[in-house]
């Protein structure tokens, strides 16, 4: 990996550390430029939704008229619609929540509860796992080594979970809760076989045989990480965001949202951002950037980002299904053709990560970027 990402280029702030020290203004740099800034009947709708004031705050509340909510796919249905029902939601919004996915409530549960009584530890007892940007395992808070960067309102603790030779060694699972890590494998081993049963409806939805998806992302060897995301208290929730607008670099995120703060917001094809509504108990599942590049952007990653709000904290948990690292990912022959070549040059996930770990995140900058270029030119 680049020299450059040895070290975070200033020195850490726990933006935890920081809301709990009562400041009435938040620092110049976290602060957002006004057009990145989310608008002000978010906020509000916001306020309302954690009031418990549902018709106020109904999902995609706020966004002008028009399609509001992500869909939601019954895992339970039958295989045939259930392919129709995911190649919808992957057209129409890229993102959409499944139900009856197989995954026990008490395990979601326990595993949201483990990572929240992490960081309500005391400070000292977290900085023992601070991260570095060589491999971003443990505990940090920021994404990307850009020197005076406007970072994000939010804490988070990333690990790798699979495949076993790439999992995270023993000094990075914190050892405080100590179920932390029991749980966070097993939840992840369960996340991990949604993953697979959604990619063979993706699969299957194209035309191809359902298997075809995870071969080419590396079969048995695709790995699964997972970033528990902290999002404090701002005094100051219209100034900036919790985590900036972005698409996920991987194959497949499965987003394990707070039972009763909401804070996620997609962007509609108008450009709208809309706070999605989360059902109980479901998960919410949307398409990352290798997906496009394998499906030739017949299927599309989406931007989504996080408002944060003066009242409470939000905490969730994402797994990020990724392609083996070292396996070149292009898009998928049988789904180029003379009227829709190929878009996109091979590149393997180690490389494209590069990218993401150096910038953070920069909605689809990456992606587009990559599009017409040679390997080589995209990662010098
Ligand atoms: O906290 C959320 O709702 C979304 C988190 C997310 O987008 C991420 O971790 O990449």
């Amino acid at each position: 990996m680049a020299e450059c990402m040895q070290e975070w280029p200033e020195p850490v702030v726990r933006v935890q550390a920081l809301a709990e020290s009562g400041l009435a203004a938040i620092p110049r740099c976290y602060v957002k430029p006004p057009c990145d800034r989310p608008a002000a009947h978010e906020l509000v709708a916001e306020a309302a939704a954690d009031a418990g004031d549902e018709d106020d705050a109904g999902g995609g509340h706020g966004a002008p008229p028009g399609d509001n909510r992500i869909q939601v796919v019954d895992l339970g249905g039958d295989e045939g619609g259930l392919t129709e029902a995911v190649a919808a939601a992957c057209r129409d919004w890229g993102f959409f929540q499944v139900v009856n996915h197989g995954v026990r409530p008490e395990l979601m549960r326990a595993a949201r509860e483990a990572w929240r009584g992490f960081f309500r530890l005391p400070l000292p007892a977290k900085q023992r796992y601070s991260n570095s940007p060589r491999t971003y395992e443990g505990y940090g808070s920021r994404l990307g080594v850009e020197k005076n960067a406007i970072l994000d309102w939010g804490d988070y603790y990333f690990l790798h979970l699979s495949p076993e030779a790439a999992k995270s060694p023993a000094m990075y699972w914190p050892d405080n809760p100590s179920i932390c890590k029991e749980v966070s494998e097993e939840y992840g081993g369960e996340v991990v076989g949604v993953c697979e049963r959604v990619m063979r409806l993706l699969s299957a939805s194209l035309g191809l045989e359902e298997t075809r998806f995870q071969e080419a992302f590396g079969g048995a060897e695709c790995g699964a990480c997972l970033r528990a995301n902290y999002y404090p208290r701002c005094p100051q929730p219209d100034l900036t965001l919790g985590l900036s607008a972005h698409s996920d670099p991987g194959v497949l995120t499965v987003l394990l949202a707070d039972d009763h703060v909401r804070g996620l917001q997609v962007r509609r094809r108008d450009g709208h951002w809309v706070t999605v509504q989360p059902l109980p108990d479901a998960f919410i599942v949307n398409v990352g950037d290798q997906i496009q590049i394998l499906s030739n952007s017949m299927y599309k990653s989406v931007e989504h980002r996080v408002i944060v709000n003066a009242e409470e904290e939000r905490i969730s948990l994402a797994l990020f299904y990724n392609p083996r690292g070292d396996i070149p990912v292009a898009p998928a022959p049988e789904l180029v053709t003379p009227e829709r070549p190929s878009l996109y040059p091979p590149m393997t996930f180690d490389e494209y990560r590069v990218y993401v770990r150096k910038n953070g995140p920069k909605g689809k900058a990456q992606l587009e970027a990559l599009k017409g270029q040679s390997v080589t030119e995209n990662c010098q």
